[in-house]
């Protein structure tokens, strides 16, 4: 849009400055042609990203981070991860933005504007972790299709807004209240805009947690546009999915709701464990609900090589979706021997936490190093990719790096 405007008004000249050099032909470039060079947008300069975010698809944009680029406690913008199923809003009107409450299980529908919502409800801030169903998917075998995401489609920023269930209470719902469904300002890539790209929401139980936030402001700052600006659902531990993203309308059912990729195979799993690559029918599928415990390496960088005798420092984070985790550990000897990390508290419920070891090597040589947290309930992460799924979801296997002790 911006691009588009800024060239009617720029001189030919200065359109060869942009492109870094002389348009030789200039002259006879039809009136309004917008130069390819200009057309490609740089993804990193545009979401303000790090250069070393892996994009794995541009229409619609989807990025990802790399292990070792989500060392921070708290995730910045620049390595948060970026999961678009449609186009992102081109024009946001903040002035005039406004959320729609309806659906069957409304006493009446009720509108607010984004200034209503900030000034008559009472705000929270929490860190909350957002991972994708499909985080790790590119690892199924049968493979899975879908965005092929190694580990990097996971953040835990700080989110601050209004809790739903105090809006909903201001609203006003029934006792028939089932499920919300999320309306959002992104569009479908047909283009049709009778379509949305996606539509999805969570039980009533889910929502009126305290922890589920209407958010208008991420890391202290406004949303970034790519993560959802000016408003967005978030509901932390749960596919990330459920946090809807540029929100503009909540509906509260008397059933499942039944939006865009909430029916089918879409965010959902075999209710019973299948064989990989066995087909399942629609109604044997069930909806992923709390995301699975798992952690990340994210210091040293795999790869990474250090000298004889000395003991290397690694850190990342564990997190395990409603639940919180009680044990970490690593092995060095492909799993036979597991040994206890440091682990701190969450900061807030659904935040992930962090965990340290300092490891000493035998001798000189090729290690890996693989970590494995567990929950309250006793679950472990596993080795090996488990419960193999149509779509490739929940992948929680172990995260493994290697290291030489030179
Ligand atoms: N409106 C809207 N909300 C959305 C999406 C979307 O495409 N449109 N993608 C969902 C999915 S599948 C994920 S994993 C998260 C990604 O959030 P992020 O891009 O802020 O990391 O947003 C969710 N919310
Ligand atoms: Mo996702």
């Amino acid at each position: 849009m911006k691009r588009r405007n800024f060239i009617k008004k720029a001189t030919l000249t200065s359109i060869g400055t942009i492109v870094g050099a002389e348009i030789v032909f200039a002259h006879m470039m039809p009136e309004g042609y917008v130069p390819l060079a200009l057309q490609d947008p740089d993804p990193f300069k545009l979401f303000d990203k790090s250069k070393e975010m892996v994009v794995l698809n541009d229409r619609p944009w989807n990025m990802e981070a790399q292990a070792h680029l989500l060392n921070e406690k708290v995730t910045s913008n620049q390595f948060m991860f970026i999961r678009n199923n449609g186009k992102i809003p081109e024009k946001i009107d903040v002035k005039n933005w406004k959320i729609v409450f309806d659906g069957e299980s409304v006493k009446e529908s009720k509108t607010y504007t984004l200034e209503e919502l900030t000034s008559k409800f009472k705000q929270y801030t929490y860190q909350l972790t957002l991972e994708c169903g499909g985080n790790g998917r590119s690892e199924f075998d049968p493979p899975a299709k879908g965005n092929q995401w190694t580990v990097g489609a996971v953040s835990c920023a700080t989110w601050t807004g209004v809790r739903l269930r105090d809006v909903l209470e201001d609203v006003g719902i029934k006792d028939d209240a089932v499920y919300i469904g999320y309306h959002a300002a992104d569009t479908h890539l047909s283009g049709d805009p009778k379509k949305e790209p996606i539509s999805r929401g969570a039980p009533m139980a889910k929502v009126m947690q305290d922890e589920t936030l209407l958010a208008f402001k991420m890391n202290g700052k406004d949303i970034p546009l790519a993560h959802g600006y000016p408003l967005r659902l978030i509901a932390g531990g749960w596919p990330a999915s459920v946090s809807g993203k540029w929100i503009t309308g909540i509906s509260v059912r008397d059933r499942v709701h039944d939006g865009t990729k909430m029916t089918g195979t879409a965010y959902r799993v075999p209710c019973e464990s299948v064989e990989p690559g066995e087909k399942v029918k629609d109604e044997d599928m069930c909806i992923i609900e709390s995301m699975p415990v798992k952690s990340l390496i994210t210091y040293p960088k795999t790869g990474a090589t250090i000298d004889e005798g000395k003991k290397l420092d690694i850190n990342g984070h564990a997190w395990a979706g409603e639940l919180a985790v009680t044990t970490m550990e690593y092995s060095i000897d492909f799993g036979s021997n597991w040994i206890t990390c440091n682990l701190e508290p969450a900061v807030n419920r659904l935040a992930w936490q962090h965990f340290s070891a300092s490891i000493a090597f035998p001798k000189k040589g090729y290690y890996e190093i693989w970590a494995r947290a567990t929950d309250t309930q006793g679950n472990g992460q596993p080795m090996v990719l488990p419960g193999w799924n149509p779509k490739g979801y929940l992948n929680n296997a172990c995260h493994r790096i290697a290291i030489k002790v030179k």
